[in-house]
């Protein structure tokens, strides 16, 4: 019940902090995005990573407004870059709760209005988990966003049940490798195969494919030869504040 109180006030006072990941592009070698992860600056208690209570606002409809706080700082940050002549889009995390949120949509147009903010600038994750509960609802709303000029990675793949042909199905824009796949890859040939099918074929279906938690050259390497085209993880960057993602962004354009 504490918890829930705290994360309450945490709304009302926006005491939430975002973290940037870049997303490198293979070939180039370049920042191709970034994600957004969220940190609770926990009173006194330094940061709080999301794990620790972005179930419970999920549990007791506070996702919604954090969301919405989180979107908000993405796009202002977003902003900010692009005014400094930087344009780096920027990836949100979007909980399956959303989906509900009969304001979702129109929070986004909002926002993208106020800020001025080019569509294409503001990327949508959501987990394959989310993909698979609610079918008709979520190609709905991928479709209203796709409309927008807004792009959807479908986030964690391989980790749900879902076929590749139903994700083709989708208008989306990029397919996440979960992390659990880029460990096992080297060790395990038939995790390799998995990984260098899921790649082909998206590619073929015109999806980008991002591996995520990346976080050895040999990994890079194996993935490269695949033809993923884009990778995210240590290996790179952790994620770290905007300033800092700024500065490291410039010495890698
Ligand atoms: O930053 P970290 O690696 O601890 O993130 C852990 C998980 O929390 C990730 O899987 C990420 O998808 C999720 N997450 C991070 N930020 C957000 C957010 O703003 N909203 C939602 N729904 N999930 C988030
Ligand atoms: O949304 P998603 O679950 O993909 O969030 C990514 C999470 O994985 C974040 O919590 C991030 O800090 C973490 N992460 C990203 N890259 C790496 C990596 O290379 N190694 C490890 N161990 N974790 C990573
Ligand atoms: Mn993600
Ligand atoms: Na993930």
């Amino acid at each position: 019940l504490t918890l829930i109180s705290e994360l309450h006030t945490a709304i009302v006072e926006n005491q939430f902090v975002l973290h940037y990941q870049p997303r490198v592009d293979i070939g180039t070698g370049r920042i191709s995005g970034v994600e957004a992860l969220v940190r609770w600056r926990y009173p006194e208690q330094g940061l709080m990573p999301p794990a620790e209570f972005i179930a419970i606002a999920e549990q007791t409809g506070l996702i919604d407004p954090l969301t919405h706080l989180v979107l908000e700082a993405a796009v202002q940050q977003c902003r900010a870059w692009s005014d400094q002549g930087f344009d780096m889009p920027v990836a949100v995390n979007i909980s399956v709760n959303s989906f509900h949120d009969p304001d979702f949509l129109t929070r986004i147009d909002t926002l993208l209005a106020t800020w001025k903010l080019n569509p294409a600038l503001l990327q949508l994750e959501i987990t394959e988990t989310t993909l698979m509960k609610e079918p008709a609802v979520v190609r709905n709303l991928i479709n209203r966003l796709k409309e927008r000029g807004i792009v959807v990675a479908i986030d964690d793949f391989g980790t749900g049940y879902s076929s590749l042909s139903y994700v083709a199905s989708l208008p989306i824009h990029t397919l996440k490798i979960d992390r659990s796949f880029v460990i096992r890859m080297l060790e395990s040939p038939r995790t390799r195969s998995v990984v260098a099918a899921t790649i082909f074929l998206a590619h073929s279906l015109g999806i980008k494919t991002v591996a995520e938690g990346v976080d050895v050259g040999e990994q890079v390497e194996a993935l490269h030869e695949m033809g993923c085209t884009e990778i995210q993880g240590y290996y790179f960057s952790r994620p770290v504040e905007a300033e800092q993602l700024r500065r490291w962004a410039e010495t890698f354009s």
